[in-house]
C-alpha cells in the first residue's frame, strides 16, 4: 500500500549530491502511442530506481499509476518522477500525448529547462509533435527529440531523420545513430568514427561539431586549423547552441529493447542543461502594461520563488501541489507566502514523486521539483515565496487552448448534487483546459473541455473512481429571436373579480434594428393617456416578453419598441395590470414583425493530414458550414479555416477522427449570429408551441 513515506526503490535520488549544476529536469512530451511512460520507464530502470520494468500494457508503470490509465493504457494526466545517475538528479516529468490533454502537457514544460519531444518512429511526425515542438520552442526551452519505437519492423529511421530536419529545420542532428539494425545505438558525439546503421560516425560527429563551434568565434577559428574539438571543450558552447535553439539534438531509442535508454541516460547528465544553463521562465512583478519582467536566478541563497504547475488530488494525502522552484532554498518546516495572500503557510513536509509515491526530502534547491501535501491555499499557477514585497510576482501566462466543447451534466441519483459539486471543481483544478459554468437559476452544470475524449474522460472518472452516475447532454445552443419588420402590437388587459378590478390597455410598436444593435425602449404617450408613473410597469412587461422570447423560447434582441398609445383607469389600473398589458402588446406586434429565429456560427480552424482536405470541405458543406481559406501546415499537414454553425458541430470530433484517422485537431472561436433556416425555424417554433400552454 503506497504511504506518505514508501521511498519505494528512489536510489536515493534525493540525497545525490547536493548542488544546482547536478540537477536536471525534463518534461517527456509528445503525441500519444509515441512510448513516453514506457520510455519513463525504461529511465528508471536504467537508472537503477526500479528493479524491473512494468509495462502499459500490464498497467504496471510507475508513471501510469491512476486506475483509469491502467484500464484505458494510456496517460490522462502528467506524472512526476526522478532518478539518479552519475551524481546528477534527473527530475522527469510524463505528460499525456492527447491533444485534449494538452494543458497537462504545456503546464509541464512551465517546470522544466529541456523539453523531450518524443516521436514514434512507427507513425513518424504527428501534429501534437509539431504543436509541442512549437510551444517548447515559444518558452525557450531546450530542445531534444527522442526518436523512439525504433525496434518496430519496417520503419525508415533515414528517412524519418531527413522528415524531421525539413520540419524542424537542419539544427537537429542525431547525437547519436542506429546501428546493427536499431538493436543499439552509437553515439557520435564524443566518437569521431565508426560505423552505423546510417553510414560512417564521422560525417554526423562532424556535422554536430560544427554546428555547436558556429556560436562561438574564436572555436570555429580552433576547429578550422585542428579539424576537431575536445569534447571536453565544447560543453559551454553545446549549453549555449541547446539554449539558443541552435541546435536540437536527436537521439534514438526503443523503450521496449532498450536500446539507447543508458544513451539517452547519459546524454542527460552529461549534455542537457542545469538550472543555471537553461533558459529560465519569464516571471512578472505587477500586472498590465506596467508589469516588470523578473528574471528568477537559480541560486539557492537568494530568497524563494517556486511556481506550481500541477495540483492533484491523492487519495492517501489529499491535495498535493507539485512545484519548481525557480530560485532560493525550499525547507521542511519553512513559512511560505501563496500569491498575495497575507498569512505565510507552513511547509510541514516536502516530497519528491515517484509516480504515485512520496519520498520525503529535506529541501529543494533551484531546479528541484517538489510536492506539498495539505496545503489547501495552493492552486495551479500560485509563485510561492518567501519575501512579501514579491507577493505580486507571477509566471507570465501561458496561452492554454480554450475549452470550447460543453457538456451539461447533472447527477441521476438526487442527494448527489453537492458531492458532483465537489468532485467536479478537484477535476477542474488538476486541469488548466478544464472549466466549470453554473448556469443561473437552473441546477445545470455546464463542463467545457478541449474536445469529446475530454468529457468522455471526465464522465469515465466520475463514474469509475467517485461512483457518480450523471445524465449528461449537449449544452443547449444560444440561439436568439429578432424581427425583419416593424409592427404595432395592442392589448387591452381587464379582470373584474369581485372588489378591485384591473384594467390596462397598451398600444406599441416594434421595429427592427442593426444586428448588434440590443434593446431600445421609447416612451411616446401623449396627453398622459397612460399615466407617467405606470411607464416603468409596460417596459416591464415588455422586457419580460424579452427574455423569454416570442416564438421559440429564446430571448428577443436588436429592436426598438414604442409605447405610443394606451388607456388607464382611475381605479382599476395597477402596475401589474401595465406589466400583463405590456407583455402581451409586446407579443401581439412581434407576431406580425416576421420574426427569426438567430443561431451562433463559430469561426473553425482544422488541422488535418493533406489528404483528408476534400472529405473536410464536403462535409462542412453537408453541415451548412463554408470553408474561407486553406494553407499548408507543417508537416504535410492542412490548415482549413471556416464557419459553420455551432449546433451543427456537436460532434464534429467524432467526424473529424473519421475523416483523419484520429490526426485531426480543431478549434473553434464564436464569430456571430445568423438567422436559422426555415425548417429550422419551423422546428424550434412547433416545440416552443408544444411546451408553452399559457
Ligand atoms: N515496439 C515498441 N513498442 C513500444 C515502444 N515504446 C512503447 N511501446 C508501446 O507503445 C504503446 C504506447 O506506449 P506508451 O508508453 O503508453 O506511450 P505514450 O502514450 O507516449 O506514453 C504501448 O503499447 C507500449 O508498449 C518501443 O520502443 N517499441
Ligand atoms: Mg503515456
Amino acid at each position: 500500500m503506497p504511504s506518505l513515506l514508501n521511498a519505494g526503490h528512489s536510489a536515493g535520488a534525493g540525497s545525490v549530491a547536493d548542488c544546482v549544476a547536478n540537477i536536471r529536469s525534463l518534461a517527456l512530451v509528445g503525441p500519444a502511442a509515441a512510448g513516453k511512460t514506457s520510455l519513463a520507464e525504461a529511465l528508471l530502470l536504467a537508472a537503477g530506481s526500479i528493479a524491473s520494468a512494468g509495462s502499459v500494457e500490464r498497467g504496471s508503470t510507475v508513471s501510469d499509476f491512476d486506475p483509469l490509465e491502467k484500464r484505458l493504457q494510456h496517460s490522462l494526466t502528467a506524472s512526476v518522477m526522478h532518478l539518479a545517475h552519475g551524481g546528477v538528479r534527473i527530475h522527469l516529468i510524463d505528460a499525456p500525448g492527447a491533444a485534449d490533454l494538452a494543458g497537462h502537457a504545456l503546464a509541464a514544460l512551465q517546470a522544466v529547462d529541456t523539453a523531450v519531444v518524443v516521436i514514434n518512429a512507427a507513425t513518424g511526425i504527428e501534429p501534437m509533435a509539431l504543436r509541442l515542438m512549437a510551444h517548447a520552442a515559444a518558452r525557450g526551452l531546450d530542445r531534444l527529440i527522442v526518436v523512439n519505437r525504433i525496434d518496430a519492423p519496417g520503419v525508415d529511421l533515414a528517412r524519418l531523420l531527413a522528415d524531421i530536419q525539413t520540419a524542424f529545420g537542419p539544427e537537429c542532428l542525431p547525437l547519436n545513430l542506429p546501428d546493427g539494425g536499431a538493436s543499439r545505438v552509437v553515439d557520435c558525439f564524443y566518437n569521431r568514427d565508426g560505423h552505423s546503421d546510417f553510414g560512417a560516425v564521422a560525417s554526423a560527429h562532424r556535422a554536430l561539431v560544427e554546428q555547436v563551434v558556429e556560436v562561438d568565434g574564436a572555436l570555429v577559428d580552433r576547429y578550422l586549423s585542428d579539424g576537431d574539438v575536445d569534447a571536453a571543450q565544447l560543453h559551454a558552447p553545446l549549453e549555449q547552441a541547446l539554449r539558443e535553439g541552435h541546435l536540437i539534438p536527436v537521439c534514438f531509442t526503443s523503450a521496449r529493447s532498450g536500446a539507447g535508454v543508458a544513451e539517452l541516460l547519459d546524454a542527460i547528465v552529461k549534455l542537457l542543461p542545469n538550472p543555471t544553463e537553461g533558459n529560465p521562465p519569464d516571471f512578472l512583478d505587477g500586472e498590465g502594461d506596467a508589469a516588470l519582467l523578473v528574471h528568477a536566478q537559480p541560486d539557492p541563497a537568494r530568497h524563494v520563488l517556486a511556481h506550481v504547475f500541477k495540483l492533484s488530488n491523492d487519495p492517501y494525502v489529499g491535495k498535493l501541489g507539485v512545484l519548481r522552484v525557480h530560485q532560493g532554498t525550499l525547507r521542511r518546516d519553512s513559512l511560505l507566502y501563496v500569491g498575495q495572500a497575507r498569512k505565510p503557510v507552513k511547509v510541514g513536509h516536502l516530497f519528491m514523486l515517484q509516480g504515485k509515491s512520496h519520498v520525503e526530502v529535506a529541501r529543494a534547491l533551484p531546479g528541484d521539483i517538489v510536492a506539498l501535501a495539505k496545503v489547501d491555499e495552493l492552486h495551479f499557477d500560485a509563485v510561492l515565496h518567501d519575501a512579501p514585497d514579491d507577493e505580486r510576482i507571477h509566471l507570465k501566462p501561458l496561452d492554454f487552448p480554450i475549452p470550447t466543447h460543453g457538456l451539461a451534466i447533472s447527477p441521476k441519483r438526487r442527494g448527489d448534487e453537492q458531492r458532483l459539486a465537489e468532485v467536479l471543481a478537484k477535476l477542474v483544478d488538476e486541469d488548466p483546459c478544464l472549466r466549470l459554468e453554473q448556469v443561473g437559476g437552473t441546477h445545470e452544470t455546464l463542463i467545457w473541455g478541449l474536445g469529446e475524449l475530454h468529457l468522455r474522460w471526465l464522465l469515465q472518472r466520475l463514474r469509475e473512481l467517485h461512483h457518480l452516475e450523471v445524465d449528461s447532454r449537449p449544452p443547449r445552443i444560444a440561439y436568439l429571436e429578432t424581427i425583419t419588420a416593424s409592427a404595432e402590437g395592442h392589448h387591452r388587459h381587464k379582470k373584474q373579480s369581485g372588489g378591485a378590478g384591473q384594467f390596462a390597455e397598451v398600444w406599441l410598436r416594434v421595429e427592427p434594428l442593426a444586428r448588434g444593435a440590443g434593446f431600445e425602449f421609447v416612451d411616446a404617450v401623449r396627453g398622459g393617456v397612460i399615466p407617467t408613473q405606470f411607464i416603468p410597469a409596460v417596459e416591464k412587461g415588455v422586457r419580460e416578453a424579452l427574455a423569454s422570447g416570442a416564438i421559440s423560447g429564446h430571448p428577443l434582441v436588436d429592436l426598438r419598441v414604442t409605447v405610443f398609445d394606451g388607456k388607464h383607469h382611475s381605479v382599476d389600473s395597477k402596475e401589474v395590470a401595465f406589466v400583463t398589458a405590456g407583455r402581451k402588446a409586446l407579443l401581439a406586434a412581434i407576431r406580425e414583425a416576421r420574426p427569426l429565429v438567430l443561431e451562433p456560427i463559430v469561426q473553425l480552424e482544422v488541422t488535418a493530414p493533406a489528404g483528408a482536405l476534400g472529405d473536410i470541405t464536403c462535409d462542412l458543406a453537408a453541415h451548412r458550414g463554408l470553408v474561407s481559406g486553406t494553407r499548408n501546415g507543417p508537416a504535410a499537414t492542412m490548415v482549413v479555416q471556416g464557419m459553420a454553425p455551432l449546433s451543427e458541430l456537436a460532434n464534429y470530433q467524432t467526424r473529424l477522427n473519421a475523416m483523419t484517422s484520429g490526426q485531426g485537431q480543431y478549434s473553434t472561436r464564436p464569430s456571430h449570429q445568423e438567422p436559422v433556416p426555415p425548417a429550422l425555424q419551423a422546428q424550434l417554433t412547433a416545440r416552443f408551441m408544444q411546451n408553452d400552454d399559457d
